[in-house]
């Protein structure tokens, strides 16, 4: 009989858009049971620095006593691990340096914390940033996944669907935080669409916390970063 799969996540359950979530969905849309460890990050385990003593950071995956870091390539071991629907890359290696390639963009250009600590001038151009990188994604969408719909792998999220979603499903918290609009349907349809099928997506819904739970989490953050740099 074959070994039992043990699977342990070490992460952050915060009400912040984490790459942590990126995981979770993974690991539930291929049905793989997990044990999740939360990770106080401002007192870091002695496991999670054994496991991860280059970045010390979450979310780390532990397979089997086998640790591994970084999100995207944990995303990467979990589809070639578990072979099993939804795939989580497309099959055809062109296909997969596409989603590659989009998924480094986003986690390189869009920083949400950015959007939310920053003020007066540097806001305005945080803001500025975020909306030509969002144009920029919308016409990466239509040159490089046509007809793809409503995920970019197709019916299921995928990896670029989970690399993006962790944090843009989140984008109405952001707006109401900062007090601007920052996705317009008009203007990003293809985005739009897109981010409203992943807030809709049973998994992703019960993953990730809820509006008002994350205003509030975030507000919070923001209010004891501010007192600590006073
Ligand atoms: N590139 C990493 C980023 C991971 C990351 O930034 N994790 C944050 C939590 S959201 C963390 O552990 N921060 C702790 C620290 O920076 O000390 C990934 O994709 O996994």
């Amino acid at each position: 009989m074959g070994k039992i799969s043990e699977v342990k996540l070490y992460g952050t359950w915060s009400g912040s858009p984490s790459p942590t979530k990126r995981v979770e969905i993974a690991l539930k849309l291929k049905g793989i049971p997990y044990e999740f460890i939360e990770e106080d990050l401002s007192k870091k385990s002695d496991m999670l620095l054994q496991y991860n003593p280059v970045h010390k950071k979450v979310p780390v995956l532990v397979h089997n006593g086998k640790p591994m870091a970084e999100s995207h390539i944990i995303l990467e071991y979990i589809d070639e691990h578990w072979k099993q629907a939804p795939r989580l890359l497309p099959e055809d290696p062109y296909e997969r340096t596409k989603v590659r390639f989009w998924a480094k963009f986003y986690d390189q250009k869009f920083s949400y914390i950015k959007l939310v600590m920053s003020e007066g001038e540097e806001k305005t151009k945080a803001i500025a940033e975020f909306i030509e990188n969002i144009c920029i994604l919308e016409e990466g969408f239509k040159r490089d996944f046509p007809g793809k719909s409503p995920f970019f792998h197709g019916e299921n999220p995928g990896f670029l669907d989970l690399v993006m979603g962790s944090s843009a499903c989140s984008y109405r918290v952001i707006e109401e935080i900062i007090g601007v609009k920052l996705i317009d349907p008009e203007t990003h349809p293809l985005f739009y669409s897109w981010v409203t099928a992943m807030v809709n997506h049973s998994v992703v819904m019960k993953t990730l916390p809820t509006h008002e739970f994350m205003v509030n989490c975030i507000i919070n953050y923001r209010e004891k970063l501010l007192r600590s740099q006073k």
